[in-house]
């Protein structure tokens, strides 16, 4: 059966890499739930959202953090918002894999230093693919 997956990236923290979250979430969405969709939209620009009020946004996001199966996070450009997730999700004891571009990111030791995550460096795109299948397998 299909996992129910969150997918962090950033938005606020920039939006450089939004073709790579989307293409990881079609990728993911072939054989399961990705809960946040929209962390891939390319239609949004970091400063849209004025639909949605802050809050909604908070309620939302961390009801389906724990509704979620596992949590997925491409951790390569920095977000405020997607530490948090990763810290919310440990506190609710949901599995965490984190992902970076180890020639673009030099990842928080607060994030590399925490036995809880599970984190995995890349050097292509296509090397994430098969870490994905056997974290969802
Ligand atoms: C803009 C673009 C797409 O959606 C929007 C509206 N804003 C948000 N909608 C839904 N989730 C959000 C929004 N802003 C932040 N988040 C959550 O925080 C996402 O789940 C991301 O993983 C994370 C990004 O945090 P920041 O600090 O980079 O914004």
């Amino acid at each position: 059966m299909g996992k129910k997956v969150y997918f962090a990236g950033s938005i606020r923290g920039g939006r450089q890499d939004a073709e790579l979250y989307n293409r990881i979430i079609k990728y993911i969405q072939r054989s399961h739930t990705v809960l946040t969709e929209h962390v891939g939209d390319l239609s949004k620009s970091k400063t849209e959202g004025l639909e949605d009020s802050d809050v909604a946004i908070y309620e939302q996001d961390t009801a389906w953090l724990r509704e979620a199966d596992v949590v997925i996070a491409e951790c390569t450009t920095p977000s405020l918002g997607v530490g948090y997730e990763l810290a919310y999700a440990e506190a609710h004891g949901i599995p965490v894999h984190i992902f970076y571009n180890k020639s673009r990111a030099n990842l928080s030791a607060m994030l590399t230093g925490n036995k809880y995550f599970h984190i995995h460096s890349y050097g292509v795109e296509e090397d994430m693919y098969s870490f994905i299948d056997a974290i969802l397998q």
